[in-house]
């Protein structure tokens, strides 16, 4: 996946016409953006279509996939199907449950993103400990697109050096949580930001200065 300007906005007003009005704000800087259950447990899987219909960024479905195999692809086939680009699956549940969502992306013509590490302070808790094996086994499945935390780098590092160069890591974190984007980048393809752009009072402005503080 390509990701302009290196930034994927995290949209997660709950809202449809304020999160449409942030999304018409940036038109231009950016052509990703990623949307979860904040917007859509509000807005309905629907609210997916209407910015597909009218914007052209590609949208990341951050549903965070974590059930048995049977129900992981009925989730991403709906996913899919409403117009998501891609899906963000947990890769905890193990293998059988991603590959799940792997078929049905396959069919669609879509991706996946496999979480590995997340980024909150909870989770040095339970999931830093297999974070690395989850990247490994996304790796083992052929999976080319991950999510890995800013907030961490020298976890980020060691799952750069997992996936391979060739990879694709996306990272949030940045900004509200901590992360320093230009460090992250040493590492990760795309940042995901949210609040530090979707609560600014000028959208715009807040995007074109991580822009700026990105450009070396
Ligand atoms: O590990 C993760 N951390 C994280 O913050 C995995 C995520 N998907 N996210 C999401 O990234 C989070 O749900 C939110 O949508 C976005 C970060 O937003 P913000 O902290 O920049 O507002």
């Amino acid at each position: 996946m390509k990701v302009k300007n290196k930034i994927i906005l995290a949209m997660d007003l709950t809202q449809q016409e304020a999160a449409m009005q942030v999304l018409t704000d940036i038109t231009g800087e950016i052509d990703t953006i990623k949307i979860g259950y904040p917007l859509v447990l509000s807005q309905g899987l629907q609210s997916i279509t209407t910015i597909k219909e009218n914007f052209k960024y590609k949208v990341i479905a951050d549903f965070k996939v974590a059930d048995i195999p049977e129900t992981n692809r009925k989730i991403a086939d709906l996913t899919f199907s409403a117009g998501a680009d891609a899906v963000i699956v947990h890769g905890f549940v193990g293998q059988d449950s991603v590959q799940a969502c792997q078929q049905s992306a396959k069919e669609y013509g879509k991706d996946i993103f496999l979480l590995t590490e997340m980024s909150h302070p909870g989770a040095e808790q339970f999931i830093q400990d297999v974070s690395l094996d989850i990247a490994l086994m996304g790796v083992n499945l052929g999976i080319n697109n991950f999510v890995a935390p800013s907030t961490r780098l020298d976890r980020l590092e060691k799952i750069r050096k997992i996936v391979g160069d060739d990879s694709f890591i996306i990272s949030p974190g940045v900004g509200e949580q901590g992360g320093n984007p230009a460090q992250t980048l040493k590492y990760a393809d795309a940042l995901i930001i949210g609040r530090s752009i979707y609560t600014a009072k000028y959208p715009q402005q807040a995007l074109q200065s991580i822009i700026d503080s990105i450009k070396f």
